[in-house]
């Protein structure tokens, strides 16, 4: 029997349950992109303040493309369990805050009609970085299929941004309030590149709405930190046998989590500082650090471990030549660059976090980690060269890392699951193991926004390309 408001007396006496009645509450949160990663994070927090007093914070989910999400969700009033899963044991609570999930495709006036709704005060954000069409330098990428079309105004929204401008041109005429905007997604200086973004977007289609839109509404950036491996089909009969009702809409994660969030809103917002998040002044420190270092060390085990045949980060981490260049480059690379955040020791944090790859009860895969390398790569490993080769450093460990990369993007191997994945193909059919680290990332190549490579960092890459590829 599945999970759902009328089946939930079979759900097993230790799952936690809500602390606050679920059906009276009305939604004040839309958030696109509803993954797993929401849903063991925002989500969580959002029902913990629910439970802690706050009213009115459900959040509607938006799926921008495919429908299984909501197949998930709605057929279980939006309920789902939340399981942390380390060696000490595994433990399960039931979340009450989603109340469901559009299909944005499928119903496109319902997303706008959530978002022109006085209730809604929040619309947050995990799209992955693909999802803000991006070019490499960071600008609107215009020329993106579905930008171009909400661009042209051809028929209905398919990005965030056409969801959006329809929205607030909706509060705008309504006479309402603008509306907190919040990236929770990896990337840096999510906020200001969100507002940026969006305000570039209006220019191109209704100058009065981007002032509107500047003058009423905020992009607080924000940091968040959760690892949440993709939920198998063995997971999820698992954890039928544990809590006695089916849930396709379960997630399983790790016990450590952490939110910091700019304190910059446009009007109400749930208490989340009460249930665990930071609201602090600038976010800047603990982003950095976070991408250089957790992220930065992720994608480097991504490519180096599947190379080395491993399938898991526990794996790769639990190789000792894997653990130097991944403590290498958090301690010895990253960290140089980075200004510790109020109350954050830099070495301690490389060590935690070397204790949360290791995680044994969590497999993560690496080919999950390895997607979409192309928009990750600049904030988790580029700025950092940037900063230390200004600074006359090298950074043997990342350009490592990038090697592995760029062999892994020949596509040869595995199949690459990367907006890019057609381009970097392309370059490397055009200027071979010679050409391709200078095609990328010397003067004028596809990444230099963020760092033109050195010839000796280039030469170093060229090396290593060797190497790996051997
Ligand atoms: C990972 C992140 O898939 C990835 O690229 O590096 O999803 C990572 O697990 C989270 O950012 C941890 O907070």
């Amino acid at each position: 029997m599945r999970i759902s408001q009328a089946t939930l007396s079979g759900l097993a006496g230790d799952v936690a349950r809500p602390g606050y009645d679920v059906g009276a509450q009305r939604c004040g949160i839309v958030h696109f992109g509803i993954g797993a990663f929401h849903r063991a994070h925002q989500a969580v927090y959002t029902d913990d303040a629910m439970a802690a007093g706050d009213r009115d914070w459900r959040i509607i989910g938006v799926s921008l493309r495919s429908g299984d999400v909501a197949d998930q969700l709605n057929p279980q009033d939006g309920l789902y369990t939340v399981v942390q899963r380390s060696s000490g044991g595994a433990s399960a609570r039931l979340i009450g805050a989603v109340s469901h999930v559009i299909v944005a495709p499928q119903d496109p006036d319902a997303v706008i009609a959530a978002l022109a709704s006085a209730d809604t005060h929040i619309v947050s954000f995990t799209i992955t970085e693909k999802g803000y069409h991006r070019r490499p330098d960071g600008a609107l990428s215009r020329e993106d299929a579905a930008l171009a079309s909400d661009l042209a105004g051809q028929g209905p929204p398919r990005t965030i941004y056409g969801f959006l401008a329809a929205g607030l041109a909706q509060r705008r005429a309504a006479g309402l309030p603008g509306l907190t905007l919040v990236s929770c997604d990896n990337l840096a200086n999510n906020g200001a590149r969100l507002m940026s973004l969006m305000r570039d977007y209006l220019g191109g289609t209704d100058a009065a709405l981007a002032e509107w839109f500047v003058q009423t509404c905020r992009c607080p950036s924000t940091m968040v930190d959760r690892i949440v491996p993709a939920v198998t089909d063995a997971d999820r009969s698992w954890l039928a046998d544990r809590i006695g009702l089916q849930d396709a809409a379960a997630v399983i994660t790790e016990p450590f989590c952490q939110w910091v969030i700019e304190d910059d809103f446009a009007g109400p917002r749930p208490r989340w500082e009460a249930v665990g998040a930071q609201i602090v002044a600038d976010v800047g420190d603990f982003e950095a650090a976070k991408l250089r270092m957790l992220n930065g060390a992720h994608s480097a085990l991504a490519y180096l471990g599947l190379a080395r045949g491993y399938q898991f980060v526990h794996e790769a981490i639990a190789d000792p030549a894997l653990a130097a260049t991944v403590r290498t480059l958090m301690r010895c690379e990253a960290a140089p660059t980075l200004r510790p955040a109020p109350g954050l020791d830099l070495d301690a944090y490389a060590d935690a976090l070397i204790a949360r790859f290791a995680n044994t009860a969590l497999p993560h895969r690496l080919i999950q980690i390895a997607m979409d390398g192309s928009q990750k790569i600049p904030q988790r490993w580029l700025e950092t060269l940037a900063v230390n080769q200004a600074e006359g450093r090298s950074c043997a460990a990342i350009l490592e890392a990038v090697a592995a990369w760029i062999v892994h993007v020949r596509g040869d191997v595995r199949p690459v699951d990367d907006p890019m994945a057609a381009k970097l193909a392309d370059l490397w059919a055009e200027h071979g193991a010679e050409g391709i680290a200078a095609a990328l990332f010397g003067e004028g190549g596809v990444f230099s926004a963020t760092w033109t490579a050195s010839p000796e960092a280039i030469e170093a890459i060229k090396g290593q390309i060797a190497g790996v590829a051997a």
